[in-house]
């Protein structure tokens, strides 16, 4: 089995390449990644000596570039994307080029090389805000993104979804819930008020803190990836989720009841314009048919993460200081 991974060089993507390389080791991985701000080489260093691992600096919206290695694989799992909704806010050109166009350039490679295997990996936002008693987003609530992010991931979704229609592309796709665990960049809620916790720096909580997420471990999900990918049904959507809906100041409170700090380090912020309330996912189905559920409670995932950012210092102050776009040069020579 040889596997098309897009935005390897990422949080989730790199996590993933980790996984399959332990759990499918002949399985032969090619990591197409454009390495932007949110790529970083470093998050692969243990794979980079692996014969079944190769690294293809490229963007996905490179139609020549994609369809090339196209030619030579069974399967996309396909993470590239622009990922933060506040840079989504600010600038959202790289997210509709990315997310969409790019998108769309490996949707059409996969059609016209006899029909690869794609499986999407998408996220809960495209479903909206949930209000404080409404049910959990399911694989049947309606789209109703609300952000530049969202709005490109609901699109792209779109776009999967109607190459499985029209051409009988072999599409999957999952929905997933806040993912939290290693080499996640430290713009992100959590990697960002861990670390600026180790650097003496306040946390910046927006609006009230009253904001609900469901958080998942990392490689839980990258088990619902596995699980989809082997034994998904073609042309369905999978819900992932962590049962774990928390408010984000429960999340701050506990990251700084674990690190030794008091109330005093959290600074209330503007709050993120249209800033969705509550995130929740109902994820029944995959439980149901794929027997998917997560393993790594709350307590035991924070404690991991926390711990990895503590013993991975060189790897987030790298990228705080901006040097962590030397790696690619000293390895690759360019
Ligand atoms: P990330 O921002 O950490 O990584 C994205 C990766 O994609 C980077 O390595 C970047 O260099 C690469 N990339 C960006 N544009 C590219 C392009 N044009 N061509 C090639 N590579 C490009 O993102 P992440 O948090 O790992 O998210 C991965 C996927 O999972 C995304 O599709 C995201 O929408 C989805 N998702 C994320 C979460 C979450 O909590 N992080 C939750 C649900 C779904
Ligand atoms: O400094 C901060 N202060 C703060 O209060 C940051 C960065 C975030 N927040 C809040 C905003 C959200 O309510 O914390 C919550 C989590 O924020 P992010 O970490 O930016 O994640 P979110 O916006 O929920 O989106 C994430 O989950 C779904 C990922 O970034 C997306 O890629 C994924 O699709």
């Amino acid at each position: 089995m040889k596997l098309l991974i897009t935005g390897g060089a990422g949080f989730i993507g790199s996590n993933f390449i980790h996984y399959i390389l332990k759990e499918y080791p002949s399985y032969r991985i090619v990591n197409l990644d454009a390495l932007t701000y949110a790529g970083n080489l470093e998050n692969l260093k243990e794979a980079e000596n692996n014969p079944k691992y190769k690294f293809v600096k490229g963007n996905i919206c490179d139609e020549k570039l994609v369809n090339e290695l196209m030619k030579d694989i069974d399967i996309v799992v396909h993470f590239a994307a622009e990922s933060h909704v506040d840079r989504s806010i600010l600038n959202s050109g790289d997210f509709i080029k990315t997310n969409i166009n790019g998108t769309h350039t490996l949707l059409e490679a996969a059609k016209n090389t006899g029909g690869k295997r794609f499986h999407h990996i998408s996220t809960d936002e495209v479903y909206g805000s949930l209000g404080k008693n409404d049910p959990a987003f399911n694989e049947k609530t309606p789209y109703d993104p609300r952000s530049p992010y969202s709005a490109s991931k609901a699109s792209s979704d779109h776009l999967a979804r109607a190459y499985f229609h029209t051409y009988n592309l072999p599409v999957t796709i999952s929905n997933c819930s806040n993912n939290y665990g290693p080499y996640q960049f430290p713009e992100k809620l959590m990697p960002l008020f861990i670390t600026n916790l180790m650097e003496g720096k306040k946390v910046p909580v927006y609006g009230t803190g009253e904001n609900v997420r469901d958080w998942l471990f990392v490689e839980d999900h990258c088990r619902a990836i596995d699980k989809i990918i082997h034994q998904g049904k073609i042309g369905e959507t999978y819900c992932v989720g962590g049962d774990c809906e928390k408010t984000n100041l429960e999340i701050t409170r506990e990251i700084l009841k674990m690190m030794g700090k008091g109330e005093e380090a959290i600074e209330y912020v503007k709050d993120r314009p249209g800033h969705d309330k509550r995130y929740a996912i109902d994820f029944s189905k995959i439980k149901n048919e794929l027997g998917w559920e997560p393993k790594i409670s709350f307590e035991e995932g924070i404690k991991k993460t926390i711990e990895w950012y503590k013993n991975n210092q060189n790897w987030w102050r790298s990228i705080k200081s901006g040097n962590y776009k030397n790696y690619y040069k000293k390895q690759y020579g360019k």
